[in-house]
């Protein structure tokens, strides 16, 4: 997979996938993120890719032009299944989202900053709409960030143990159950018995309740789903 991301600070960007689980991923050759700075793209001044809004008010509002001219060079280069703007205003990402955009090939994100992006972008080029919560970051990066993890390490073969995913939070609208590891005892802490039963029906028997526990105490909304 390629995820293809367009920035005005692609320097918050650098990090992110250069760690872990995306840079195995990334060493391995399954997901290659492609950070590209849009004011490399603009034709004004001073690399300026914002400007007033018309209308009025408050907060500059990223312009058309770099936008179009940054999407229409990428995609002589390859066609995107989606392009997707990061925006607070866009549908709640979750995990469904996450396996079905972990499906495709090429991806494009576009981070917005200030009040966003001219409308008529959002009309001609963009596929999808995504936010990740509700709350105002300064920008679509941190989002973009968010995505690009949850959905590389779902492409088959980024996970070394490949039923790890399936088992994690969420893959089933159930939280994962408590886990443990060594030492069995820790300042007179210990560990429940089913686990060293070594009983494996009884182990996901009694795993399976915790989820079911747990999702019911902590997010019931998640049962109705
Ligand atoms: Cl995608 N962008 C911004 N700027 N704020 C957000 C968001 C995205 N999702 C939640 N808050």
């Amino acid at each position: 997979m390629r995820i293809d991301i367009i920035s005005v600070v692609p320097d918050l960007l650098a990090s992110p996938f250069s760690h872990s689980i995306l840079k195995r991923a990334n060493d391995k050759g399954l997901l290659q993120v492609n950070v590209i700075n849009l004011r490399e793209y603009t034709t004004y001044a001073r690399a300026q890719v914002d400007d007033y809004q018309f209308g009025g008010g408050a907060g500059m509002v990223m312009m058309i032009e770099p936008l179009v001219n940054a999407i229409e060079s990428l995609q002589r280069e390859r066609i995107y299944d989606e392009i997707i703007y990061l925006t607070p205003d866009g549908k709640t990402f979750d995990q469904k989202t996450a396996n079905s955009l972990s499906l495709k090939n090429n991806l494009l994100m576009i981070c917005g900053h200030y009040k966003g992006i001219d409308q008529r972008v959002r009309d001609h080029f963009i596929t999808r709409e995504i936010s990740i919560g509700d709350y105002v970051l300064s920008g679509g990066e941190l989002a973009a960030a968010v995505l690009t993890d949850a959905i590389g390490r779902l492409i088959p073969g980024v996970l070394n143990d490949e039923s790890s995913a399936l088992t994690d939070s969420f893959q089933d609208n159930l939280l994962a159950p408590p886990v443990y590891t060594r030492p069995e005892v820790f300042r007179g802490w210990g560990i429940p018995d089913v686990l060293k039963s070594g009983n494996h029906k009884l182990i996901e028997e009694w795993r399976h309740e915790q989820s079911v526990q747990r999702t019911t105490e902590r997010r019931p909304d998640l049962l109705s789903e």
